[in-house]
């Protein structure tokens, strides 16, 4: 089964760009929740990420709360304990630009067999950090050193050994609540160089921002921190992503 990776391709084939809220399990509790449910009721997104960068990170519990929407849940997770069978699919991600084997194939390790058990449809994702002018959690906890903010050759030949490892998205990440988002020029070199889709993702708070990141090449975009904030510009986002 691979329903979601399939619309995926689908709407870039119908050339529509798609927009994901990334939810944070220990943060979208309490209020934010209430106030993110109801901005889901006025509109929805292509897709919901879930995952946080905790250990404890209770993604079923989200899962349940978010039931009632029929946009497909995708597990953005930190690490291997993240997972939940409760979800639409998984971003089986695999930080391909750090060289940290935790978060290249240990915690995939980890988690094989309950997945493989599971009806969750499993995305393989090259994951690839940028440097995004702050110190983001993807650094601190990964350890890993991220790909220079102008280092366009490295994220395109990263990217393209990404692709030929057999995965079928590519995640540029400039980190949750990054100084600088991942440069046009960085989307729009990758973008021409691989033929599977692009995720992009990691200080995007502005909607010329989120335009920028579309018009360089970007399949689907990720932004997550600045709901936490300001929840009532969900609405205008994905306004933005559907005149697109
Ligand atoms: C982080 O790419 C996502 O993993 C979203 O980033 O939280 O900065 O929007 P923000």
């Amino acid at each position: 089964m691979s329903e979601i990776y399939q619309q995926i391709l689908n709407n870039i084939a119908g050339s529509k760009k798609m927009f994901a809220v990334l939810l944070d399990p220990d943060k979208c509790q309490g209020d934010l929740l209430i106030k993110v449910l109801s901005q889901f009721e006025k509109a929805t997104p292509d897709f919901i990420f879930i995952g946080g960068s905790s250990m404890n990170c209770d993604c079923d519990t989200l899962l349940h709360d978010l039931k009632q929407f029929s946009v497909p849940k995708i597990l953005f997770p930190g690490d291997a304990s993240q997972f939940s069978p409760d979800a639409d699919a998984l971003l089986f991600l695999s930080l391909i630009s750090g060289r940290n084997s935790d978060y290249l194939i240990d915690q995939h390790v980890k988690s094989a067999v309950e997945i493989k058990k599971s009806k969750v449809e499993v995305i393989p994702t090259g994951y690839i950090l940028i440097d995004g002018g702050n110190h983001s959690s993807v650094k601190k906890l990964s350890k890993t050193e991220p790909i220079g903010a102008n280092d366009i050759k490295k994220a395109v030949s990263t990217a393209i050994a990404g692709e030929l490892l057999g995965m079928k998205m590519i995640y540029l990440e400039a980190g949750s609540g990054a100084k600088n988002p991942v440069s046009k020029e960085i989307i729009f070199n990758v973008k021409s160089s691989i033929d599977i889709p692009l995720i992009v993702g990691g200080g995007i708070r502005k909607l010329n921002q989120l335009e920028k990141a579309y018009v360089a090449g970007a399949d689907l975009v990720v932004v997550g921190n600045i709901f936490e904030s300001e929840a009532e510009k969900m609405e205008e986002f994905i306004r933005v992503v559907k005149d697109f």
